[in-house]
């Protein structure tokens, strides 16, 4: 009898002691922050671990981390989540913690990192560690290396960190889809030593697009090259932050690409050198200066120059990538007279959007009726009017008194006298002109059918 009651005392305790330990284990896990605003965050200061200066991550945040028996341990959360692309455009994508991108995951060279990653996806996922150097094992390709975290279920990954670099993170598991909606992120291995490779200020963006057709908030999934939202972190201009300096300081912006195609990124003023690539630090006898640099698919790249004072653009050259959401079937109409040939033909086909006579500058200056969450095609003021660039375009903001560390938008470059374009107002001649219309007496040109003889063979 005793024994029996000891028995149940002991099963109640032994169940009571699951209890806990399960309670325990939910407890083991780092907590996971959530970010809820697409503004730019800046990290704090390193709490705990090896010291270093952090990466601002343009329009996102830094991932906290708590400090176990000398590992550093983040909690990432695959998740579905609401973005603002822009004001006035909210995307539904796929992401992490609250947010796509992901948070930036910023560590040191030498530290070992355990990375809880729970899967809140309707369906499996991974992480590869893009550029990492790790054991093949902590590699996250589904299948390969791993099986895939089940709906609902959390892995560990565990490394430590070989080398200082810029890197990336993002499923290896159904990924087309998974990387359509938006899921990956930056992670930052700074130097052992604080002092090497010092900037002043370092920011970093991910190069991602979406296909999200005017009215809807969801991407289709499918789409190949013919994107309509070109993004940097899941932003569209006017959306994207300004990437704020000090004159003379020292600025390195990161640059990864998640798209599926190259992205030539041009910065107005200051020349830059490129200091870092997906491989690692380049050497300073091995850079050479640019005002572009292309970054292709799969691809990172540092930039580094010295501050100037003045509102620099930077945006992708691709001038089809500084604009939003726009019909690819669009006629050329320059040179057209239209009157009211689109109002009629606008009451046929209600989104007909021709464009202008004289270009698409006046398409800027209009306010065009748009379906629900869509963005207008350019958009974004200047002190000087409408700024005909949407997408992948910011501005480099530099001014002699920005406070070191402060990031907040300065406003409008105040440009000093006799350094600002202006109008001629002095007398005017009357200026030749190169002739467009067709001369009479032209040159003339030979049209050559195509001939039998000129058909490819067939095989
Ligand atoms: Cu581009």
């Amino acid at each position: 009898m005793n024994n029996r009651r000891h028995f149940f005392k002991t099963a109640g305790a032994s169940v009571l002691g699951a209890a806990v330990v399960s309670r325990v284990g939910a407890a083991s896990l780092p907590e996971a922050a959530v970010q809820t605003s697409a503004s730019m965050q800046i990290p704090p200061t390193p709490p705990n671990g090896r010291p270093f200066q952090p990466m601002v991550t343009l329009n996102g945040w830094s991932l906290p981390w708590r400090m176990k028996d000398g590992v550093k341990e983040f909690h990432l959360v695959a998740e579905p989540v609401l973005r603002e692309i822009a004001p006035g455009m909210n995307a539904r994508l796929w992401g992490y913690n609250g947010q796509s991108p992901g948070p930036t995951i910023e560590a040191v060279e030498g530290d070992r990192v355990r990375i809880f990653v729970t899967n809140k996806l309707p369906e499996v996922t991974t992480v590869h560690w893009h550029g990492l150097l790790l054991p093949s094992g902590m590699d996250g390709v589904a299948g390969l290396t791993q099986p895939p975290i089940g709906v609902g279920k959390t892995f560990v990954y565990e490394f430590v960190l070989q080398r200082s670099g810029t890197f990336m993170y993002h499923p290896h598991a159904d990924e087309m889809v998974q990387m359509a909606m938006g899921m990956m992120g930056m992670f930052i291995v700074h130097p052992k030593d604080p002092r090497a490779l010092r900037v002043d200020r370092d920011f970093g963006f991910l190069l991602n697009a979406y296909d999200i057709q005017p009215g809807s908030t969801t991407p289709r999934v499918n789409t190949m090259l013919d994107f309509n939202l070109w993004t940097w972190n899941s932003r569209a201009f006017p959306g994207t932050d300004p990437l704020v300096a000090r004159t003379g300081d020292r600025v390195r912006i990161r640059v990864g690409n998640l798209t599926m195609t190259n992205h030539p990124i041009h910065m107005h003023g200051p020349h830059f050198e490129v200091t870092g690539t997906d491989g690692g630090w380049v050497r300073p006898s091995a850079r050479w200066p640019e005002v572009t640099t292309d970054i292709g698919v799969g691809q990172m790249r540092c930039i580094e120059f010295d501050a100037l004072a003045g509102d620099w653009a930077i945006h992708c050259h691709k001038s089809h990538h500084t604009m939003n959401a726009m019909g690819h079937g669009v006629p050329n109409m320059i040179g057209v007279k239209q009157q009211d040939l689109a109002e009629r033909i606008a009451r046929l086909i209600p989104d007909y959007m021709p464009m202008g006579e004289k270009g698409m500058h006046e398409m800027a200056e209009m306010e065009m009726p748009l379906p629900d969450n869509t963005l207008p095609m350019m958009t974004g003021q200047g002190p000087f009017g409408p700024i005909g660039m949407g997408g992948m375009f910011s501005v480099v903001k530099v001014r002699d008194q920005q406070a070191p560390g402060d990031y907040r938008d300065p406003g409008p470059y105040a440009h000093p006298p006799g350094t600002l374009a202006h109008e001629y107002t002095g007398p005017l001649t009357e200026a030749p002109r190169a002739r467009t219309t067709t001369p009479h007496n032209g040159p003339s040109v030979q049209v050559r059918k195509p001939g039998p003889q000129h058909q490819h063979p067939s095989h």
